[in-house]
């Protein structure tokens, strides 16, 4: 078989540059490893900047988004007794929306169904060849049938345990990296959401996060142990653990219910550079993670895709390669100020373990300050929907 563009991993990056591509008369093939069952299946982002709403509008897959998703001018932040309000839409004049990458990933698996979009589900033990030639190759086997694809160009958007990454030369790629010593317990509940708006808390036992995913469905979290122990953790126990956590009037009307998805993730900060090796690019969490705690990692899926199309048309339309050799560096220099951002929201709501009075000392302060201080919320704002791609 013979494509354009071969593309790895069918999550949201590669799922929206199969679309874009193909609005633009590119061919494209998507092969991944799971069924399309367990992708829709996986429980992960929620909160998207207005950037990436206006890419999906132009991907023409917005219009149930733009239907079911919930227009944020704004979120809460708690700390000690403080609650206090960021106005997104006052220091920026933008908003986020709140809708649930597995919609968003469902919506983009239909349309490209709709436009006869060639997806190979459960396609195994997908490997790169001959990458040092101007004809690389994607080779897997599907039902026990092995299949060839020669492309011009392959895109790794397989997440942080694809094999695009590890088929980089050792001495060509550099990575940087930060474990944080916590992970996030989170549940979805058929509950009203205790806010009309995202509340993030710092609190002594932990961080906690009220979010949602529509208003008769929640989204919380709390912060956990890196190797806590899933089944130990019962809805009720989860419930009065976050109860814990939660400024007194939230904790007291909060409604509660059964778990529908309960799981648990690790926390991450990781960069690997530079995200192109001749015809192999790579896009989203096979190059970058951020801790969600900024809710950047979708939005930064998409800001590659972004770069990545735009790179692919200028080639295939106008016979430029410009765009592809500032792929790595353009995607970069966004994905370093995305993980400054969220290390530093991590860093600032997360109780560390060998935390000392003066860390907690800080750490309130940078609260208070953000709390009491426009410039401070202006600038915090500024990242928070999104800084121009
Ligand atoms: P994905 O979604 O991981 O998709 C990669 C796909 O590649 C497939 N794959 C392979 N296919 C073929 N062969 C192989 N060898 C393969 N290896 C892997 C996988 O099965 C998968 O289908 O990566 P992509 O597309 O780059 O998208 C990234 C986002 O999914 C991720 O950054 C976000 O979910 C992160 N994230 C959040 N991001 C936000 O922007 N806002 C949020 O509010 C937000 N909240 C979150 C999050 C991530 C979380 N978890 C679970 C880590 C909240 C959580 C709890
Ligand atoms: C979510 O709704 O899953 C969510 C919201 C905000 C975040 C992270 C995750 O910062």
């Amino acid at each position: 078989m013979r494509t354009q563009v071969g593309i790895i991993g069918s999550g949201p990056a590669g799922l929206l540059l199969s679309q874009l591509l193909d609005l633009h008369g590119i061919e494209s093939i998507v092969l991944e490893r799971r069924s399309r069952d367990y992708v829709l299946g996986r429980i992960r982002a929620g909160v998207l900047e207005e950037g990436m709403v206006n890419m999906l509008r132009l991907a023409e897959v917005g219009e149930r988004m733009d239907r079911e998703g919930l227009v944020h001018e704004g979120f809460e932040m708690a700390f000690g007794d403080r609650r206090f309000r960021i106005d997104l839409k006052k220091h920026t004049g933008k908003t986020v929306m709140v809708y649930g990458q597995t919609e968003l990933t469902r919506d983009l698996m239909e349309a490209r169904d709709a436009r006869g979009g060639r997806l190979v589900y459960e396609a195994e033990g997908v490997a790169i060849h001959d990458l040092d030639t101007d004809r690389p190759k994607l080779r897997y086997k599907k039902d026990g049938l092995e299949h060839e694809v020669v492309c011009d160009f392959i895109a790794g958007c397989d997440g942080f345990r694809g094999v695009s990454r590890r088929s980089f030369p050792d001495d060509v790629l550099r990575t940087h990296e930060r474990v944080y010593p916590f992970g996030w317990l989170g549940v979805l509940s058929e509950t009203r959401p205790v806010s009309e708006e995202v509340i993030y808390v710092n609190h002594w036992r932990g961080f906690a996060l009220c979010s949602m995913r529509s208003m008769t469905r929640s989204r919380y979290y709390i912060q956990c142990a890196f190797d806590e122990d899933l089944e130990e953790w019962t809805d009720d126990r989860f419930w009065d653990a976050l109860r814990a956590r939660l400024p007194h009037e939230a904790a007291e009307s909060m409604e509660i219910g059964p778990s529908i998805e309960k799981s648990i993730a690790p926390l991450r900060s990781f960069v690997a550079e530079p995200m192109r090796h001749g015809r192999l690019f790579l896009a989203g969490d096979a190059a970058h993670i951020v801790p969600p705690t900024g809710a950047k990692g979708l939005n930064l899926a998409a800001s590659d895709i972004y770069y990545l199309h735009r790179a692919f048309v200028d080639y295939y339309k106008e016979g430029r390669s410009d765009l592809m050799d500032t792929y790595s560096d353009s995607c970069l220099k966004r994905v370093w100020k995305a993980e400054r951002f969220s290390w530093w929201l991590s860093t600032v709501l997360h109780r560390f373990p060998d935390q000392s009075t003066f860390d907690r000392g800080i750490q309130l302060a940078e609260l208070d300050y953000l709390a009491d201080s426009e410039a401070a919320q202006a600038s915090f704002a500024e990242n928070y929907v999104g800084l121009p791609f």
